[in-house]
C-alpha cells in the first residue's frame, strides 16, 4: 500500500479491547513499527495483552460498562498518552457510531469505518433499503416498519408463510421470530416487539420471507478512503451455535470461482452504496438451490478475520492501519483468488456437553500445537486466570492445508497436541466433529450444529482407541476404587458406564504431558 501525503504517520496506537483481539491488534502494531497501548480492567491487570502491549492503562473494574465500554474515558486517555488512534478490536465499541463519532471529534483516529457507515448499516430497514438500489440482492421482504398486527399479517400474507419478523433495530438474532402460519403470527408480533424494545431501546420490527436451511456466507471488503474498495472472497460460517459462531472456513465447500465473483461484486456494491471504509464483511444467506441474499453488515473486523488472511496471504489489521493513515489500496488487492483452505475452531472457556456454559478458572496447563499450516491466535497463557465477566472466547486454532481434506488433518493433528487443563473448553467437540461424515462432506447449514448436539452425534468418548488396553485399565482402576471403597457396597446401575469412563481416564493418562 502507498501512504497519502495528507495524514501523519500513527506513532502510537491504543487498542480499546482485551482477550485475544487485543494481542492480534499489539502484533499487528509492532509488525508496522508503531507503539502500542492496551486498556485494561482491574481483572485483566494479569492478563496477555498487558504482558505484550508497550504500554497499559486501567480503566476501570471489571464490569464493562465501568471499563471497556467507558467511550469518554477511553477517548480521553487516548489524548492524555498522545496516542494517534484507537483501535477497537470487535464486541465493545466496536460498531457504536458515538464511539467512532468521539473519536474523531477528538482528533483520535478510529481505526474502522465513519460513524455514517456503521449507523446505517445498525439499521437493519435503511440497509436493506440502500442495498437493494444498489442491486445487491436482500432477503424478500419489507422496508417499512410494522406499526400494527394488521400491518403485519397482511404483509405476511402478501409474501407468503413461513417469515421471520425482525427487530429494525436489531442483529444477532434478538427481537427475532419464526412464523410459520397466520394463527402464530399475533403472538410472535408482540414478543419480537417488546423483546426488540428492551434489547435496543426500539420495538419496531418488519417482516422477512423465511428462508430455510440456509447457509451463512460472508465476504470480506477493505475499502479505503480515495474510493477503492476490494472483496477477499468469503467466510463459511453456518457452524454456529445461538448466533455464535463455532467453526469458519474457507473457501466455503459450495461456493464455485463463478458464484464468488458475483457474491464479491455484491458485497462492493453494498460498501460503496453506505460509503464504507476499512475492514469489513458483509453477511449472506446462501439457500439451498444456491440462491443468495444480503442479511446485514458487519462494521468491525470480526473473530474470523484469520481464514481470510490464511488463504490470501494478506494481513488484515495491518491493511486496517494503512487505511487509516491514508494509504492507497494498491494492485495487490485486486482480483484476490483464495489460496489453499482455511478452518478456524473458537477455543471457548465453556463445557460444550453441559449447555456450553461458562468456564472460568485458571488454565493449569497449556500445550499449543506447532507445526505446518497450523496458527493459534490466543489471550491467554499457562498459569492465566479466566475472568467469568467478559466473552468466553480463550484462542483460535487455524489450520491451512492445500485443500480441505489436508486442512481437516491437520486440524485433527493440532488437536490431538492441544493441552488446555484447569478449565473445560470446546475442544472436544471439535474432534467429534471433525468425524462427523456431514462436517467432512462440507454439507453444512445453520441449524445442524444444534441439531447434531440436540441428537447427540458429537458426544465424546464414541470410540475407545485401545480396547485391550482399555479393558485392563478399567480392571485395574475398577480393583483400586473397590479398595478403596471396601466398606461402601458396589452400585450395579451404570456400572457399564463407570467402566468405559475409568477405561478412558486410564488410556488418556498414559498419553499426557511428556
Ligand atoms: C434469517 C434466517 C432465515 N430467513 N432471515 C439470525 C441472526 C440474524 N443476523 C439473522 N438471522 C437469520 N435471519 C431470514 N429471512 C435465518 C437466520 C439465522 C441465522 C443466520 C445466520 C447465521 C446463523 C443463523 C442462525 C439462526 C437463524
Amino acid at each position: 500500500m502507498t501512504r497519502s501525503a495528507v495524514k501523519t504517520p500513527f506513532q502510537k496506537v491504543l487498542v480499546a479491547n482485551r482477550g485475544e483481539i487485543a494481542v492480534r491488534v499489539i502484533r499487528g502494531l509492532r509488525d508496522a513499527g508503531i507503539r502500542s497501548a492496551v486498556i485494561f480492567s482491574e481483572a485483566d491487570r494479569r492478563g496477555l495483552p498487558v504482558l505484550l502491549a508497550d504500554e497499559a492503562y486501567c480503566i476501570g473494574p471489571a464490569p464493562s460498562r465501568e471499563s471497556y465500554l467507558r467511550a469518554e474515558a477511553i477517548v480521553e486517555l487516548a489524548q492524555q498518552i498522545g496516542a494517534d488512534a484507537i483501535h477497537p478490536g470487535y464486541g465493545f465499541l466496536a460498531e457504536n457510531a458515538e464511539f467512532a463519532d468521539l473519536c474523531t471529534q477528538a482528533g483520535v483516529e478510529f481505526v474502522g469505518p465513519p460513524a455514517a457507515a456503521i449507523a446505517t448499516m445498525g439499521s437493519k430497514i435503511e440497509s436493506r433499503r440502500l442495498i437493494s438500489q444498489a442491486q445487491v440482492p436482500v432477503v424478500p421482504g419489507g422496508t417499512e416498519a410494522l406499526d400494527t398486527l394488521e400491518e403485519a399479517a397482511d404483509f405476511a400474507a402478501e409474501i407468503g408463510y413461513p417469515v421471520m419478523l425482525k427487530a429494525t433495530a436489531g442483529g444477532g438474532g434478538k427481537g427475532m421470530r419464526l412464523v410459520h402460519e397466520p394463527d402464530d403470527l399475533a403472538g410472535a408480533y408482540r414478543a419480537a416487539r417488546s423483546e426488540a424494545g428492551a434489547s435496543f431501546g426500539n420495538d419496531a420490527v418488519y417482516l422477512e420471507k423465511y428462508i430455510e436451511q440456509p447457509r451463512h456466507v460472508e465476504i470480506q471488503i477493505l475499502g479505503d478512503e480515495h474510493g477503492k474498495v476490494v472483496a477477499l472472497g468469503e467466510r463459511e460460517c453456518s457452524l454456529q451455535r445461538r448466533h455464535q459462531k463455532v467453526v469458519e472456513e474457507s473457501p466455503s465447500p459450495v461456493v464455485t470461482p463463478e458464484l464468488r465473483q458475483r457474491m464479491c461484486d455484491a458485497a462492493v456494491r453494498a460498501a460503496e452504496a453506505v460509503g464504507y471504509t476499512n475492514a469489513g464483511t458483509v453477511e449472506f444467506l446462501l439457500d439451498p438451490a444456491g440462491e443468495f441474499f444480503f442479511l446485514e453488515m458487519n462494521t468491525r473486523l470480526q473473530v474470523e478475520h484469520p481464514v481470510t488472511e490464511m488463504v490470501t496471504g494478506l494481513d488484515l489489521v495491518r491493511a486496517q492501519l494503512e487505511i487509516s493513515q491514508g494509504g492507497h489500496l494498491g494492485s495487490e488487492f485486486d482480483d484476490i483468488q483464495p489460496q489453499g483452505h482455511a478452518i478456524e475452531v473458537r477455543l471457548y472457556a465453556e463445557d460444550p456437553y453441559h449447555g456450553f456454559v461458562p468456564s472460568p478458572g485458571t488454565i493449569r496447563r497449556l500445550r499449543w500445537p506447532e507445526g505446518p499450516g497450523i496458527r493459534t491466535d490466543s489471550g491467554v497463557y499457562e498459569g492465566a486466570e479466566v475472568p467469568i465477566h467478559y466473552d468466553p472466547l480463550l484462542a483460535k486454532l487455524i489450520v491451512w492445508g492445500r485443500d480441505r481434506e489436508q486442512a481437516m488433518e491437520r486440524l485433527a493433528r493440532a488437536l490431538s497436541e492441544l493441552r488446555i487443563e484447569g478449565i473445560r473448553t470446546t475442544v472436544p467437540l471439535f474432534k467429534t466433529l471433525l468425524e462427523d461424515e456431514d462436517f467432512r462432506q462440507g454439507r453444512l447449514d445453520i441449524g445442524m450444529l444444534d441439531r447434531k448436539m440436540v441428537a447427540g452425534e458429537l458426544a465424546p468418548d464414541q470410540k475407545i482407541e485401545f480396547p485391550e488396553l482399555a479393558i485392563i485399565a478399567a480392571a485395574l482402576e475398577h480393583l483400586k476404587r473397590q479398595v478403596r471403597n471396601s466398606a461402601a457396597p458396589v452400585r450395579e446401575g451404570g456400572k457399564r458406564d463407570h467402566w468405559r469412563r475409568a477405561a478412558r481416564q486410564e488410556t488418556l493418562r498414559g498419553n499426557r504431558w511428556s
